[in-house]
Parts: structure tokens; C-alpha cells; sequence
């Protein structure tokens, strides 16, 4: 009887990095096994997957009965993340790149582990093909995937998490399919017009409700748009109506900095005083980086710096 291999990730979100890896290592499999090979998920695509990637001729698979089948696991390992269905007895194999679990599945000598500090698992996911000699699959849409994936996962390579292995499948894919950089470009934008069509969604789908600082308000949200022009504070008070206080990061990709909107000017004055040194603060509720950062970053910051007051 023909083994059945289903590779999935984890159950809270599919984001372009976990679909893409789920897709391109299930094709892989499937020309290199005699395995029937399948990819599902419990999770739908988030707004990182806009239509043009969702419309290519690679697409996940329904889903259908697990019994008996082994799982391969991409971009997760914490087994608590898991999807719902998965039987972690029945794991065979997992590529990830979050810290966190490497020693427990190290300690797993039945599992074949690959979990590594690299921006995305897409980068892990290009390198077995040339690991396999099969970078002949990789002409065409399976490349556009994975370059998304990586792009999405490093923030257009410039996040601190890029390491030069990104950087060289991101231009090894781009040479073997004859793509260039507008390809990431259109990329990039097909998710931002998601995001606006959707904004209020978009932004609440991913808010960060934590007491840190006196420095900061509770309700922190961020969004990753190509250029920042798109919003406005007008666009931000309707999101946030419910809101009494709140900040939003918004990372603009095109000239790489973050644009630190708020509610009032008390939130502003802890914003100046968090980053006014690099900063231009010269305009009402909005202090505007010279770079971009993250919002754990912001966070972690925020933390030090109250420490700092307090010590
Ligand atoms: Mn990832």
C-alpha cells in the first residue's frame, strides 16, 4: 500500500512563509518519494497569500483522512502549535526557523529535525531542492512562492533576522526562474492593497493588548504596508474608535522606516522620548523613525528603558 505524507504547519495562521514551504516541499516529495504526498491545513491563508499567489497553478490540497499517515512539519515546531489534526507519534520531519524547541526535537531520535536561525523556512525549503538536484522544479510559480516567503519573513531582506543564506536563495530563485526584483515589488503591493481593502481587519487581526511601560499604551498595533502613504490618521482614528489610547507601527517598505501613528499627544511625548534621537517628531500623533523596527523591539525598549528609570 502506497504510505501517505501529509506536510502541514502550524493551526493559528497560514502565513506566505508556512504556505509557500507547505507547497513547495510537498512537490518536492513528490518527485523524489514514491510517497502520495499532500499538503492541507486547518488554517486559511492570511493576507500575506494575496489572490495572485493564491490563483497559481500550485495550490494546497483538500483535506482528507490522516490515518495512518506521517506528518511533515514546516515552520512550527512548538508541538503546542501544531495543526489540530497532526499526531506528533507520527511526525517524521520538521523544518522550522523559530527558537525555542531545537533541543526537545534533537532529543527525538525518531523525528528528523532542521530547525535553524534563518529569516524564513523558505530559504530551508530552497536549499533541499539543490540538496536533491532538483532546482529544475524551480522555474516558474514554485519560485515565485518561495521568493515571497522569503521576502515576506525577512521584510524585503532587511529585517535583523536575514541571514546571508536568505539573501542567496533569494537571488539563486530570482536567477533560476527569471524573475527580478519587481516581481517582489508586485508582491509586496498585492498584499498592501489587501490590507486596505480590509484595514480595519487587517489591524485588529494582529493587536498587541500589554501593560509595559508608562512610556506606551496598552493597545499596540502594527501593519507592513509597500509605503506608508496609504493611510492616514483619519483612517487610523476609525480603526481604533473603540480604543481610548493606542499606537500602531507602521512599517513602510519602500524607504525602510516605521511610522509610529497615536492616539494622543501624552502617547507622542513617551514615543519622543523613546526614540527622539532618531526620530523626526515634528508633526501631531506621529513620530516617524529613520529606520524601520519591530514591534517586539518597541516593546523591549520600552521595558529597558522604564528599568533603567527604576534601577
Ligand atoms: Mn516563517
Amino acid at each position: 500500500m502506497l504510505s501517505r505524507t501529509i506536510v502541514t504547519a502550524g493551526r493559528a495562521y497560514l502565513d506566505i512563509d508556512a504556505y509557500a514551504s507547505m507547497i513547495s516541499y510537498r512537490e518536492l516529495l513528490r518527485n523524489t518519494t514514491s510517497d502520495e504526498v499532500l499538503a492541507f491545513s486547518t488554517a486559511k491563508p492570511n493576507q500575506t497569500v494575496p489572490p495572485m499567489l493564491q490563483n497559481l497553478g500550485y495550490k494546497l490540497d483538500k483535506r482528507t483522512s490522516t490515518d495512518g499517515a506521517r506528518f511533515v512539519l514546516v515552520d512550527v515546531s512548538n508541538p503546542n502549535f501544531f495543526d489540530t489534526f497532526v499526531k506528533q507519534e507520527r511526525v517524521s520531519e520538521i523544518i522550522d526557523h523559530h527558537y525555542g524547541y531545537e533541543e526537545y526535537w534533537r532529543n527525538n531520535r525518531v523525528v528528523k529535525s532542521q530547525i535553524e536561525a534563518v529569516g524564513a523556512a523558505c530559504t530551508q525549503i530552497y536549499e533541499h531542492f539543490i540538496e536533491a538536484d532538483r532546482a529544475d522544479l524551480l522555474g516558474g510559480d514554485l519560485a515565485k512562492l518561495l521568493i515571497a516567503g522569503i521576502l515576506d519573513n525577512t521584510i524585503n531582506l532587511k529585517s535583523k533576522l536575514t541571514t546571508k543564506r536568505d539573501s542567496e536563495a533569494y537571488s539563486e530563485l530570482k536567477r533560476i526562474s527569471g524573475l527580478d526584483d519587481d516581481f517582489g515589488r508586485d508582491y509586496f503591493l498585492a498584499c498592501e492593497k489587501e490590507k486596505i481593502k480590509n484595514l480595519k481587519r487587517a489591524i485588529l487581526a494582529d493587536m498587541k493588548a500589554e501593560w509595559v511601560c508608562p512610556l506606551l499604551p496598552e493597545a499596540i498595533g502594527q501593519i507592513i504596508l509597500f509605503n506608508h502613504s496609504k493611510l492616514t490618521q483619519e483612517m487610523l482614528d476609525t480603526v481604533f474608535a473603540d480604543y481610548n489610547k493606542w499606537m500602531i507601527n507602521v512599517i513602510s517598505l519602500e524607504d525602510g522606516r516605521s511610522y509610529l501613528y497615536c492616539s494622543d499627544a501624552e502617547t507622542k511625548v513617551g514615543l519622543s522620548e523613546l526614540f527622539g534621537d532618531n526620530a523626526d517628531d515634528s508633526q501631531e500623533n506621529l513620530v516617524i523613525l529613520n529606520d524601520f523596527i519591530l514591534r517586539k523591539e518597541i516593546l523591549k525598549r520600552a521595558r529597558l528603558t522604564h528599568c533603567d528609570r527604576l534601577s
